[in-house]
């Protein structure tokens, strides 16, 4: 399989399942998954459905609250571990006032294969959700949760982020780096170039959220051209569009461009302007129909290990 991303002769993708999320509440749809069962369940059909990768967070199974519980994760990355070989992927971003400290703490006590690396500090703002409606129901916490988030900044500092580059080197993990916007790549071009990260670096471009860049085809190009200025050949990418429909618009551009492909119900609830998404796995099929339309298959997780040079199953602490 090609690592090389850029034109028409990338025949695999890479499609991560962001499951359940950490910036969501569980109001806003029936559909999230919330217990370690139910995200175990939700890892392995989205696996079955065509994801390489699963991106994890966890939550209080009582509540549905974001929560940075290490035994919530241990619970939820072995159950899927028992099941497939899917890649697991756990958040290091977590879920509103949480520390970098607790955010981080997977990485020493799971040692994964991969975990998310967010690249700047922004204002993350979920507070339209609450007023615009349309959702399942939300209880009180769940309003003062996206109602809070108005004063809200997602936290990942310069000393942040060379804390966790150490964090990622120690625990054998790769990471994904998720650009939220443009700053973000050359805050990625300076920890490259401080020998802080190891390359070929992969890029998530996160677009969509409310506070950093929007999901929009131009934008995106703009980022990925600025990081084909910034790392030449020497990275991989992938893009996640927040909402809908712009995780599938920002799908459609990377199955055609060569890059990888995430979508989820962490990110996005509707399957179609009509449909709400029942499952992560009716977002991978919907992502693995698109691939086919563009000569593109699922990579199988030892495809994606090789491509993105990952230590493999047996090397994990759990
Ligand atoms: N839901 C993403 C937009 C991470 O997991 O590290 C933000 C996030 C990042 O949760
Ligand atoms: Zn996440």
């Amino acid at each position: 399989m090609h690592a090389k991303q850029e034109g028409a002769d990338v025949e695999k993708v890479i499609i991560s399942a962001a499951i359940t999320g950490g910036m969501t509440v569980p109001g806003q749809s029936d559909a999230i998954p919330i217990t370690p069962d139910e995200i175990v369940d939700s890892a392995v059909q989205a696996h079955a459905a065509g994801a390489t990768i699963v991106h994890l967070h966890v939550r209080e199974p009582e509540t549905g609250k974001p929560s940075s519980s290490l035994e919530l994760f241990r619970e939820v990355v072995s159950g899927i571990k028992e099941q497939c070989d899917v890649i697991v992927q756990p958040t290091t971003g977590g879920g509103k006032g949480m520390t970098l400290e607790e955010r981080a703490a997977v990485l020493p006590e799971l040692q994964p294969e991969m975990a998310t690396f967010n690249t700047g500090s922004f204002n993350f703002g979920l507070f339209p959700i609450a007023e615009r409606g349309g959702c399942d129901r939300f209880e009180e916490w769940e309003m003062e949760y996206l109602e809070g988030t108005r004063d809200y900044i997602f936290r990942n500092t310069f000393s942040d982020m060379e804390k966790v580059c150490g964090m990622v080197r120690e625990a054998g993990t790769k990471p994904e780096l998720e650009a939220y916007d443009v700053g973000h790549l050359y805050n990625i071009e300076y920890l490259v170039d401080k020998g802080l990260l190891d390359t070929p670096v992969h890029i998530q471009f996160v677009l969509g959220v409310m506070g950093a860049n929007a999901a929009t085809i131009e934008q995106f190009i703009h980022m990925r051209r600025t990081a084909l200025d910034l790392f030449g050949e020497d990275f991989t990418w992938s893009a996640a569009g927040v909402g809908y429909p712009a995780e599938f618009h920002l799908a459609a551009m990377c199955l055609m461009l060569g890059g990888h492909v995430r979508v989820g119900l962490e990110d996005n609830l509707r399957l179609s302007r009509r449909e709400r998404a029942e499952t992560n796995a009716q977002l991978v099929e919907k992502a693995v129909a698109l691939a086919a339309m563009f000569d593109r298959e699922p990579a199988t997780p030892d495809e994606a290990r090789e491509a993105f040079g990952l230590k493999g199953l047996q090397a994990v602490a759990f």
